[in-house]
């Protein structure tokens, strides 16, 4: 502990206030997490990284800054990994998932604001990320108008790089979208004076696909009735996906997987059969934010699927072709791969539509519930067409409209109707 000290202090970090966060994120994680039952035992690597959130990773990158290279914070799943790393740079999603921080964001940007990007904001404002503290700049992208806007304001306290991303997947957005990854890769290697070869390429693609195919791999045994795995810890490891190595994870995630395998094929559940299977759709959730999650599944359902940026969306599509391409083609596969992510930023979305009503067949769900940050136009009015297609499909819906405050209370009351309504 004395040795982190130190290193967060070097880092910049308000002491004091660090303090307070991790003793509130320990008490919240004992509260939601830990006291589940019958977890996998292949878990324990999670917790343990999640005990370790601000000590042994932030150590991993600091000795690699200290080795030559550099580290990037991210927040949105278009911004293309697998060219970070060819440039020997580590990449960390640094999306806000605390109230913790709220406040701190409100003091440059507007209250009228999704919580995820005034808590991103606060974290830096408040000196209490150390992964913050140790990029050497950011990623942005032009996703939401309130993540665009607030890449002006962040770039007074750390750059940021934004890549434009195109509003429509029409014949133009694709061609404007590979000219911009393109001109990314150039960026990476003038920022670290590295060369990106088509081998490196290669071989990063390779490492991220795998880490694609493990969280597939365990998404898959999800669809058993019962699932082996709670919707919460499934969660927490595509969180954990947005910072860990991606190398280590991807074995750590097999093996987790291979363990919900065994569960299904020797019948040890995690949940009762008789429990409404029950898909989330919407926002994504940074750590710490499994407040939906853990008030379904303390109030008798089972989340079976996410389809989220922290969930579905982040690992859906491989990068297609990875052998025998030169590093141009190579960035366009990878420029297609990124655009085939289906966020609510896009018009029209149709294909986001189709993927919901997809996995809701895949997973066999009773129910969905539409999760929207308060704020968050996009995907608040793109809840039109989803309950839609849904009611026509007759899968009932429930949307949710919440923020990072303590709300459980209500959104309780209106769970329990739900599933009382998926098991009539
Ligand atoms: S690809 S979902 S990670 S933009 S919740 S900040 S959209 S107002 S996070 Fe996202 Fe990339 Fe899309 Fe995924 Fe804006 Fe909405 Fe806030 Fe959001």
């Amino acid at each position: 502990m004395e040795g982190q000290e130190r290193m967060w202090k070097e880092l910049g970090i308000n002491l004091q206030r660090h303090d307070l966060l991790l003793q509130a994120l320990g008490k919240i994680y004992g509260d939601v997490y830990l006291k589940q039952e019958n977890r996998p035992e292949a878990i324990e690597y999670f917790d343990f990284v999640v005990s370790e959130v601000h000590g042994l990773r932030i150590k991993e990158l600091l000795d690699h800054k200290s080795a030559g290279g550099k580290v990037v914070g991210t927040f949105c799943v278009y911004a293309p990994e697998e060219i970070i790393t060819a440039a020997n740079v580590i990449d960390v999603g640094l999306c806000g998932g605390a109230q913790f921080t709220v406040s701190d964001g409100e003091s440059v940007l507007p209250q009228n604001l999704c919580a995820l990007i005034k808590s991103a904001v606060g974290f830096k404002l408040a000196k209490i990320c150390p992964y913050f503290e140790a990029a050497d700049f950011l990623i942005g992208e032009t996703t939401c108008d309130g993540k665009k806007k607030t890449w002006e304001v962040l770039n007074n306290y750390k750059p940021v790089y934004v890549m434009s991303l195109p509003h429509k997947k029409d014949a133009a957005g694709h061609k404007m979208w590979r000219e911009e990854v393109h001109a990314f890769a150039a960026k990476m290697e003038l920022e670290t004076g590295a060369k990106i070869s088509a081998d490196t390429l290669r071989s990063k693609i390779r490492i991220a696909n795998q880490k694609r195919l493990a969280l597939q791999r365990l998404y898959e045994t999800r669809k058993n009735s019962p699932p082996p795995i709670s919707g919460k810890d499934a969660l927490l490891v595509s969180q954990i996906a947005f910072y860990d190595d991606p190398e280590r994870f991807t074995a750590k995630t097999n093996k987790l997987a291979a363990e919900c395998e065994r569960r299904v094929n020797e019948g040890t559940p995690v949940a009762s059969a008789t429990a409404p299977r029950v898909m989330i759709s919407g926002c994504p959730m940074a750590v710490p934010n499994w407040k939906l999650h853990h008030i379904l599944e303390t109030s008798g359902a089972n989340v079976v699927v996410e389809e989220t940026c922290t969930g579905t969306r982040y690992f859906t599509q491989p990068v297609v072709s990875d052998t025998g391409k030169t590093k141009e083609e190579l960035l366009d596969a990878i420029a297609d791969r990124y655009l085939a992510i289906n966020c609510a930023c896009f018009t029209p979305n149709n294909e986001r539509v189709e993927d919901v009503l997809r996995l809701a067949r895949e997973y066999r769900v009773s129910g969905v519930v539409y999760y929207v940050l308060q704020f968050c136009h996009t995907y608040n009015v793109e809840y039109y067409h989803i309950q839609k297609a849904l009611k026509d499909a007759g899968i009932p819906v429930l949307k949710i409209e919440t923020d990072y405050a303590d709300d459980s209370a209500q959104i309780k009351n209106r769970v329990d109707a739900f599933i009382e309504q998926l098991t009539r």
